[in-house]
């Protein structure tokens, strides 16, 4: 509420001064100094360069209150990279050139260069940020963004303390390597992750739970302080902990059980839901979630924590830890088998805990009905021989101008101004083989109008090969969408009438099933420019995501800092 809409000057002077009050007392602006540079990590036993920031891998934990202003400054140590980070999950309202995506919101910042991002995290929960320039979020940039509600507020649950798990893949091959790989031709898929990693800790060629494996791998030893040992949750017995759990994998969607103990979900990309108990929870490239767990296990002081591979034949071993109860030493394993993940392709198993999430009671509800449905058939394609993933037969390349600055200023011949289609022939078979394989490149966007509710169906479809389809999380920018429903098969127009309008989750990212639709509702009152993509990191870099610009007319004034590159580089001459 402003303090305009209170009419008498009295009064707008008395809520001005409290407003004045408020903000010193509630919120304040938080200052970090970040360089990322490449740095040497043991984080699976073995060592390998990882791009770092402040010398850490992962990055440094951001934490805030809601309603705070975030402000890195960050300066790019990469000798021959530029560099950008998002922010994911806050939607950047009002700032949209701090979204951190290279190409759409702002720059790549130059080698040397210091980038402001300033921004308000409004909304308590859950977060990550990472690299979104080329594979570098394959390479090592990544962390936590924790939000803490406001001081006057509360959580709808109660927790004694928290522990956060920032769940990662790594593979042995250079990030530089795997991208030439992908865009050569012949194609070179990178291959499953050698190791999977809790808080960036891993164990490459030893398993803290040798004893129980018949390959011949050998038992991990650690004195405590090497960097790939993992972090042991300590506890105390009969409290209840918040997990603060977030997925910022490239590849690996992943399942995570705790030996003994329930889970209780609380919340899912920075949105309240409709507790509900699991033994075991799937979490995909992109997703955050908090479950609450109580430690009132008697049978034992150490309990595994296993987290193993989801939707693809898993090659990579499971990331282990120990949930330890106070005051017995951790030094002693657990004597039982870890957690065994669900087998690979139960997809039933996944989607029977996808559509377990309901808002909690009271959340925002969405509009009943649409202005605009968009469906992106997502394929796999080849252009000039090389794979690519496309949606609506378009693959995406994003042009040197950030669509940001081009948009703002109407350089019309900054990317090609014709828009990918809503929708493709209705006769497309999504059960075969693509009959036509070939797809075109493009960096044409969605327009949307502000203010207007958008349906979006994402909808899967056969891979090159035959009986091939894949998990695919889609991530948005800028925005939270309602999860309205998801299908088997084609979506129909009669599948509208089963979307949950009643308590949809709220996210920011959802997954599309092998063969399956997903429906998505979202609310395009955020100015700005808004990249919607596959949130596996080699998807994304062959051309899965598409863009959304609405009301850009309505964007603030961008900092001169975010388009200096490409058609933008002199705008001072064009204000
Ligand atoms: C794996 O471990 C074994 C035994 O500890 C060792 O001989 C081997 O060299 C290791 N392999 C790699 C790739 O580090
Ligand atoms: C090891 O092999 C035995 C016998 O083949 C089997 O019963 C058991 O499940 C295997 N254990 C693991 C951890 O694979
Ligand atoms: C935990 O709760 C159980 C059952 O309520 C009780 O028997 C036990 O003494 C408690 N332990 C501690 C350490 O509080
Ligand atoms: C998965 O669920 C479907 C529909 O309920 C059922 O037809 C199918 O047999 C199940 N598959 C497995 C492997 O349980
Ligand atoms: C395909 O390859 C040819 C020959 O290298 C090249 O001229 C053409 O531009 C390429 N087409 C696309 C869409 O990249
Ligand atoms: C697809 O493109 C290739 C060249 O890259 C061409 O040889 C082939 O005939 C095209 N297929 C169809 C069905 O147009
Ligand atoms: C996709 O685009 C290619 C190249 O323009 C074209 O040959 C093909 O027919 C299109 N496929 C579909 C399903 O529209
Ligand atoms: C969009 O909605 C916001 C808030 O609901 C309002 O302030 C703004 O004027 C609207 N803009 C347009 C162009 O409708
Ligand atoms: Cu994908």
């Amino acid at each position: 509420m402003g303090c305009k809409s209170w009419g008498s000057r009295t009064l707008v002077f008395w809520c001005f001064v409290f407003s004045l009050i408020h903000v010193s007392l509630g919120s304040k602006a938080r200052h970090f100094k970040w360089e990322v540079e490449y740095i040497y990590r043991s984080q699976d036993c073995l060592e390998h360069v990882v791009m770092g920031i402040n010398g850490q891998f992962p990055g440094p934990t951001i934490r805030a209150k809601a309603g705070d202003t975030v402000v890195v400054e960050l300066t790019n140590k990469l000798h021959t990279e530029g560099v950008v980070i998002h922010w994911h999950g806050i939607r950047q309202i009002g700032t949209p050139w701090a979204d951190g995506t290279a190409s759409i919101s702002q720059c790549a910042i130059n080698p040397g260069e210091t980038f402001q991002y300033r921004f308000t995290v409004d909304r308590p929960g859950t977060y990550i940020y990472h690299g979104h320039y080329g594979m570098q979020r394959s390479a090592g940039l990544y962390g936590s963004l924790i939000v803490d509600v406001a001081d006057e507020e509360k959580e709808p649950f109660h927790y004694d303390g928290e522990f956060n798990l920032l769940f990662s893949d790594w593979w042995h091959q250079s990030v530089h390597e795997q991208e030439v790989g992908l865009s050569s031709n012949p194609f070179r898929w990178i291959g499953e992750p050698q190791t999977l990693l809790i808080n960036g800790r891993g164990q490459f060629n030893c398993s803290l739970a040798a004893k129980f494996s018949n390959a011949s791998v050998s038992q991990c030893k650690f004195r405590g302080n090497e960097q790939c040992a993992p972090q042991i949750l300590h506890v105390r017995r009969n409290k209840t902990y918040r997990l603060r759990i977030a997925s910022i994998t490239a590849l690996a969607s992943l399942n995570l059980a705790i030996e003994g103990h329930k889970m209780v979900v609380v919340e899912a990309d920075g949105n309240y839901v409709q507790p509900f108990a699991v033994d075991d929870l799937d979490i995909y490239s992109g997703e955050s979630y908090s479950v609450l767990l109580r430690t009132d296990q008697l049978s034992s002081n150490n309990y595994w924590i296993s987290v193993g591979v989801r939707g693809r034949e898993p090659k990579t071993p499971q990331a282990l830890t120990i949930l330890n109860y106070f005051p017995t030493s951790a030094s002693k394993l657990p004597t039982s088998q870890p957690p065994v993940t669900p087998p690979w392709n139960d997809y039933n198993h996944s989607k029977a805990f996808t559509k377990s999430i309901f808002a909690l009671m009271g959340s925002p509800q969405p509009p009943r009905t649409h202005h605009r449905r968009i469906i992106l058939l997502n394929t796999q394609n080849r252009i000039n021989g090389s794979i690519k993933w496309s949606i609506n037969n378009v693959s995406l390349v994003l042009p040197p101008t950030p669509y940001l600055g081009s948009i703002k200023y109407g350089l019309n011949n900054a990317f090609d101004q014709k828009s990918p289609p809503d929708n493709i022939d209705n006769s497309y078979d999504i059960m075969k083989p693509p009959v036509n394989p070939n797809s075109t490149y493009g960096n044409g966007i969605y327009t949307i109008n502000l203010n207007t509710t958008i349906d979006v169906i994402l909808q899967n479809a056969n891979a090159l090969a035959k009986d091939v389809s894949e998990i695919h999380p889609w991530h948005l920018h800028g925005h939270n969408f309602w999860v309205l429903g998801y299908g088997e098969g084609k979506f129909r127009e009669e599948d509208e009438k089963k979307f949950n309008l009643k308590n949809p989750p709220l996210r920011n990212t959802a997954v599309i099933f092998p063969y399956g639709w997903t429906a998505l509702r979202f609310v395009a009152d955020n100015p700005g420019v808004w990249a919607f993509h596959c949130h596996i990191e080699p998807h994304l870099h062959m051309g899965m995501g598409v863009v959304f610009a609405e009301g850009v007319q309505h964007v603030g004034e961008i900092p001169r800092a975010a388009l200096a590159c490409g058609l933008t580089a002199n705008k001072q001459n064009l204000d």
